[in-house]
């Protein structure tokens, strides 16, 4: 009998391993980071209840830093809407991973996790377009689960004390040995601001998490976005166990324009314009049209070009 059952214990887990096995993607950075996405990042029941439960939903089932701290997360870093996780085709190009429109409450929703190559940190930027008339109002869950389990404790937050409340931004845990991880929920000056944290989040080996609720309103014919970023180890790169040098590194979250530019980079203006819980600033400039200018606009520039071009070379002279 129990032998029996441990047969079936094995071909259940040979099952559930070739089961993740094929919906498991994996960017590796060029610092050697691992950051693994998992299809089936579901749960029984919601964002911060029941457990991790192999349904449908894309988010980060775990990451390695490049001094080979395993075990960041145990699936992270998804998008819930209205209690349904985000669950899109997954594809991953070079650092970038894409989530495929999906229609959750009427919303068509979609996430861009962008890694950084330099720094152990990525951006998430999550995207709810309104294709109907009238405004939509959902809630919007993002839970991440963390490899430190029942170990885990808070070692800073952005207010600079180890409390985490809605006045902070960013939050950094530790397992009081490694595994540190930075989440940053929004960015000071947002417009959108979580109307809830929580701490618990489902149970996956343990419940310990981080998580923000947003109640986001998307007008009629129109795309609203959230931002996210997250650092593992001392994002720098260079270690995994050193929380002051993590926290010294997190000071960065505190504005837009501080963050590393491998995980602002990508963002042109009407995204910009769209993203509601930072003060983003467009990174990308689209494709400059041909400017047109009026004919005596013209003359005065040749004009003015001509006269530079004599005067240089009177200078050279
Ligand atoms: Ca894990
Ligand atoms: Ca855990
Ligand atoms: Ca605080």
């Amino acid at each position: 009998m129990e032998k029996q059952n441990r047969i079936g214990l094995a071909l259940a887990c040979v099952a559930w391993l070739g089961a993740a096995g094929a919906q498991a993607q994996t960017v590796t950075t060029a610092l050697g980071t691992d950051w693994f996405f998992t299809t089936n990042g579901g749960t029984d029941a919601g964002a911060f209840s029941g457990s991790c439960s192999a349904s449908a939903g894309v988010l980060l089932s775990d990451a390695n830093t490049a001094d080979g701290d395993g075990d960041m997360y145990d699936n992270a870093w998804g998008i819930w809407v209205d209690g349904t996780p985000l669950s899109g085709a997954l594809s991953i190009s070079g650092s970038i991973a894409t989530v495929a429109p999906q229609t959750l409450s009427g919303l068509s929703v979609s996430s861009e996790y962008r890694f950084s190559d330099t720094i152990e940190a990525f951006r998430l930027l999550a995207s709810f377009t309104n294709p109907t008339g009238s405004p939509i109002s959902v809630t919007v869950e993002v839970p991440a689960n963390f490899g430190s389990d029942s170990n885990t404790t808070l070692v800073s937050t952005s207010s600079g004390d180890a409390t985490f409340d809605l006045g902070d931004n960013w939050a950094q845990t530790w397992d009081a040995s490694s595994e540190i991880n930075t989440s940053v929920f929004y960015l000071p000056g947002a417009g959108l601001t979580p109307s809830s944290y929580t701490q618990t989040v489902f149970n996956c080996a343990g419940t310990q998490g981080l998580g923000a609720t947003f109640a986001l309103t998307v007008p009629a014919n129109s795309t609203r976005r959230l931002m996210f970023f997250a650092g593992i180890g001392e994002i720098d790169g260079s270690g995994s166990t050193d929380t002051a040098n993590a926290t010294a590194n997190a000071q960065q979250f505190n504005s837009f324009e501080t963050i590393d530019s491998s995980l602002t980079a990508g963002i042109s203006p009407a995204e910009a314009s769209e993203i509601v819980n930072a003060t983003a600033t467009a990174t990308e400039q689209p494709a400059a049209p041909i400017p047109v200018l009026p004919l005596p606009l013209l003359v005065l520039l040749a004009g003015g070009l001509g006269s530079l071009g004599l005067r240089r070379l009177s200078i050279r002279r």
